[in-house]
């Protein structure tokens, strides 16, 4: 076996990137029943219902709350999925996805 010879400057650095992160957030609205939000929670974003329902109501008393965060294709894909469960029901339910930095 002969012998390694490491120049100078040439060791490689492992580096692993962060991936970027987005966040999924819950806007209230006045016409969304509760236990609607709660329902598109547990089955779009998989919450238990004690955690949908603080979800939904910090979303509630505070205007908007952070779902999850995830990769920018999950990110969207959830919310788009969480929309569209609140359009197909006729309610105005909206989440939207930003950048988390
Ligand atoms: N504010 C709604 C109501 O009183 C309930 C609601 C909560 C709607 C959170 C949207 O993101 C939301 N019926």
């Amino acid at each position: 076996m002969p012998p390694t010879i490491t120049l100078p400057g040439t060791e490689a650095i492992p580096r692993t990137e962060r991936p970027k992160l987005w966040k999924v957030i819950l806007l209230n609205d006045d016409f969304t029943p509760r236990d609607f939000v709660v329902t598109v929670l547990m089955s779009v974003f998989r919450m238990t219902e004690a955690e949908a329902l603080g979800v939904m109501l910090t979303a509630h008393r505070r205007g908007a709350c952070v779902v999850a965060v995830y990769t920018r294709e999950v990110a969207e894909t959830k919310c788009a999925q969480g929309n569209d469960a609140g359009r197909r029901a006729g309610y105005p339910l909206a989440f939207t996805t930003e950048r988390d930095d």
